[in-house]
């Protein structure tokens, strides 16, 4: 494959492909496996991870490529094939987590900044000859309009810490998936969600400019446009898709050549509807597609529950998901399809 960013990009973005978000630190993929009623282990976590990528045919028809946590992309397969020469072997890309976490910003209070800068130039090197082509660095934005969060602090430091990021791997011969995560947990409504995401989108290419980064060989990773949990407002497909693609003909320039959604806790089909009422509103300057965490692995987490009888399941589950979202990334989803 090409080794061009602007080429890896692109095929992060190909039709109907999206990317897996495997990528839970050590604290996420316990939490996920406390669910499930399964002690997290190094070797736990393997065996999961490896019946994802072993899933050959949803890996090669609709995932593009796969976010790994620092752990992972050091392991090995139960047969001591590393889990990196799974991900390719399915004719998929391999990328990394980079970030340290979203910290505390200090002097304001309810708002988080996310650490990692120093002494990435080196970890990117080292990504590099472990088979990285991509990384992902998530800032969090959460919103609490009473509070006054997020402040303008928030989102100029946070844009400012991706835009760092993003030129770091573009030197490293890395991708950048650049993730400003406006979370949707919020009691906002749908307009706010907007506003905020408006402000951050906004600041964001501002300093990915002023940071010389080719916006050809970055991939954005948004949340879609959409009232917080806590509102107990549910907005239609339709809604979702109109008020998302406005934001981003405002904010996103046209050389960036893909997007791809966080599911941001939606509920798997919910995840799916609004990204296929995305992209049936095209034709679009950039890709839409999923990079999904929670919305493609908790089907085959449920299935899997940590017993090797339940690989096959837990393997159709993903495959299912990997499907029905690639179809929605072509705008050809339908709900019918779910129970076929
Ligand atoms: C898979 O979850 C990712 C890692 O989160 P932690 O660092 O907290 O463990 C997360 O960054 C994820 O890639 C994105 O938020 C998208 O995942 P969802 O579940 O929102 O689609």
């Amino acid at each position: 494959m090409s080794e061009r960013l602007e080429d890896i990009a692109a095929a992060m973005v190909a039709d109907g492909k999206g990317i897996l978000a495997a990528d839970e630190s050590s604290g996420t993929i316990k939490k996920r496996f406390d669910a499930i009623n399964v002690e997290s282990t190094a070797d736990s976590r393997r065996d999961y991870r490896e019946l994802l990528f072993r899933s050959t045919e949803a890996m090669k028809k609709h995932i593009s490529g796969v976010i790994l946590y620092d752990e992972t992309i050091r392991q090995k397969a139960a047969d001591g094939t590393p889990l990196v020469d799974l991900i390719k072997g399915a004719g998929s890309i391999p990328g990394i987590k980079v970030d340290a976490g979203a910290k505390p910003l200090a002097g304001f209070p309810g708002d988080t900044i996310t650490e990692g800068l120093d002494g990435l130039r080196e970890r990117l090197a080292e990504y590099y000859e472990l088979g990285a082509r991509f990384a992902k660095w998530r800032a969090v934005i959460d919103i609490d309009t009473a509070k006054g969060v997020p402040s303008a602090t928030s989102i100029g430091s946070n844009t400012h810490a991706l835009a760092r990021y993003a030129a770091l791997c573009q030197e490293a011969g890395i991708v950048p998936i650049v993730e400003p995560e406006v979370l949707m947990d919020g009691a906002h409504d749908i307009d706010t969600c907007y506003d905020v995401t408006k402000a951050t989108l906004t600041k964001l290419y501002l300093e990915l400019f002023a940071m010389k980064v080719k916006l050809e060989g970055t991939i954005l990773k948004p949340n879609m446009v959409i009232a917080g949990k806590k509102s107990g407002k549910k907005n239609s497909p339709e809604e979702v898709a109109e008020k998302t693609i406005r934001l981003f003909r405002e904010t996103v320039p046209a050389a960036v050549p893909g997007i791809a959604f966080l599911s941001g806790g939606q509920s798997d089909e919910e995840a799916t509807a609004n990204l296929n009422a995305i992209n049936a509103i095209g034709p679009h300057p950039w890709k839409l597609t999923f990079s999904y965490g929670r919305a493609l692995q908790a089907a085959p987490q449920k299935a899997w529950s940590g017993k090797a009888e339940n690989v096959p399941a837990a393997q159709a589950a993903f495959a299912h998901r990997a499907r029905m979202n690639g179809l929605a990334a072509l705008g050809q989803w339908q709900q019918s399809l779910e129970n076929a």
